[in-house]
């Protein structure tokens, strides 16, 4: 399969394959691997790769008509161009309508998706604009499976206080009491309109990994645990030890774009040497008319 390697001048570098627009390796300067991929994933054009970061658009999940997920996951992008200044090396992807996508979801549009990597940084912006004559709307996250030593021994900050969905539990609304999020059972939440900073610590070991977004109003946390892990394609018995999948995501409420407008949203993960937030703010809109 077609891959894009971004390296920028400082060692770090990241590796994009054209299928999905799926970023699959985000590495420091020193080498060290951020992004989980499954240790028996299966690269078959046309089927999800399980890992890295898949882009879920039109549809999150099973929430309406399409395929799990959508279709961008699945389909071949383009590269439209790439840039290298002193902070980052970046390239642009994009996604318009096919044969395909218009047998599944009638509507034109243009998706880009461009990637951004630096000496401690990978940022991910998602942009779709209405190209088409009505309205549309669609749900869509940024997939982004997190490498952690032990997760038992990780932590998520950031989401205290915040109102969830409990997929595991037949979607029922709770409130997040935890200073610390650690993740010790079968997770599938949706945080509601989410803050736009978290901080992943994994067991004091590394520096923490700062997740910053923009534009998407929700947060997904996932994790098969034990019992589920091995009834997802590529995942093997021990692979749920090993990453949080935290994902910067509009599920809740649809983005509705008009004929014209576009709607952007970015996922920014950064290795911090610091240990605090600074000052999170809440979930943004990131709808604009082009
Ligand atoms: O984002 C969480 C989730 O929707 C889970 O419910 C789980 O199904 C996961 O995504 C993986 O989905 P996939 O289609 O890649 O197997």
């Amino acid at each position: 399969m077609p891959v894009l390697r971004l390296a920028h001048a400082s060692g770090g570098s990241a590796e994009i394959y054209l299928h999905g627009a799926q970023v699959m390796s985000w590495m420091l300067p020193g080498g060290e691997e951020k992004l989980f991929v499954a240790s028996e994933a299966s690269f078959v054009p046309g089927q999800p790769i399980r890992g890295g970061i898949p882009v879920v658009f039109p549809q999150f999940a099973h929430d309406g008509p399409l395929p799990q997920h959508g279709f961008a996951r699945t389909a071949l992008w383009t590269l439209l161009g790439d840039e290298d200044d002193e902070r980052h090396a970046s390239a642009t992807l994009e996604l318009s309508e096919s044969e395909a996508t218009n047998a599944l979801w009638p509507h034109r549009f243009q998706a880009h998706l461009t990637v951004s990597v630096g000496a401690s940084e990978l940022e991910v912006t998602l942009g779709v604009t209405n190209t088409d004559s009505h309205s549309f709307n669609f749900t869509t996250a940024l997939h982004t499976y997190l490498a952690i030593g032990d997760i038992r021994e990780a932590a998520l900050e950031g989401l205290t206080g915040g109102e969830y969905l409990d997929k595991t539990r037949e979607n029922t609304r709770l409130v997040e009491e935890s200073e610390r999020l650690v993740v010790m059972e079968h997770t599938d939440s949706v945080y509601v309109d989410a803050p736009n900073s978290l901080i992943l610590r994994d067991g004091g070991r590394r520096p923490p990994t700062r997740i910053d977004k923009t534009g998407f109003r929700d947060v997904v946390v996932w994790n098969p645990w034990s019992e589920k892990v091995t009834t997802f394609s590529g995942m093997t018995a021990e692979d749920y030890l090993h990453t949080i999948c935290v994902e910067a995501a509009q599920v809740i409420v649809p983005i509705e774009l008009g004929p014209g407008e576009s709607w952007q949203g970015s996922q920014k993960l950064s290795v911090q040497g610091g240990t605090g937030l600074g000052a999170p703010g809440r979930a943004t809109e990131g709808k604009g008319a082009t």
